[in-house]
């Protein structure tokens, strides 16, 4: 079975049935099944119109799944945690999002891998260089690191 990895980003700012935001990305990482590193929960300033902080992390998870399989995982733990559809950007329970695949850029209904916004957001970025720096972006074969370094020159915060 030939098995891929994804870089898979988590946020949460709203407390869920397993507790702090913090706890809900513990419980997330659990359900993820094949993963292979952990990123550090890091606390994160908003972005956006919600409020309250944000806990982000990043994880690495091996799947023999495409990227619309993987992502309709996703959507069902996400539901499983009690996420509701609503404000875009609202406070969620939990937000996981494809970043990465190792087969490369993808494109179809609903879903684009590399992440269409994810080279801008610091709060993917500095777990996600925890844990996968040299990854490159299939799109320009900039590595992780790198844009890391480029939101943190243009924003210094997180
Ligand atoms: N996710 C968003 C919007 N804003 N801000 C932070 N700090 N962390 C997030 O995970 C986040 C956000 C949309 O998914
Ligand atoms: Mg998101
Ligand atoms: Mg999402």
């Amino acid at each position: 079975m030939t098995t891929t990895s994804y870089a898979i980003a988590l946020g949460s700012n709203r407390p869920g049935r397993h507790g702090s935001p913090r706890a809900e990305i513990r419980a997330a990482l659990a359900e993820l099944g094949d993963v292979r590193a952990v990123s550090p929960i890091i606390v994160t300033a908003p972005v956006g119109p919600s409020i309250r902080a944000f806990a982000n992390a990043a994880a690495l998870v091996d799947s023999p799944l495409d990227p619309p399989a993987m992502l309709a995982r996703l959507k069902a733990i996400e539901r499983a945690f009690g996420r509701r559809r609503g404000q875009r950007w609202g406070a969620r329970v939990i937000d996981l999002d494809i970043v990465l695949w190792s087969g490369g850029a993808w494109r179809s209904p609903g879903l684009v891998v590399p992440h269409i916004a994810y080279a801008a957001r610091a709060f993917v970025l500095h777990p996600l260089a925890a844990i996968a720096a040299d990854w490159r972006d299939p799109r320009d074969g900039r590595r992780v690191r790198h844009l890391r370094h480029g939101v943190d020159r243009r924003r210094p915060r997180p």
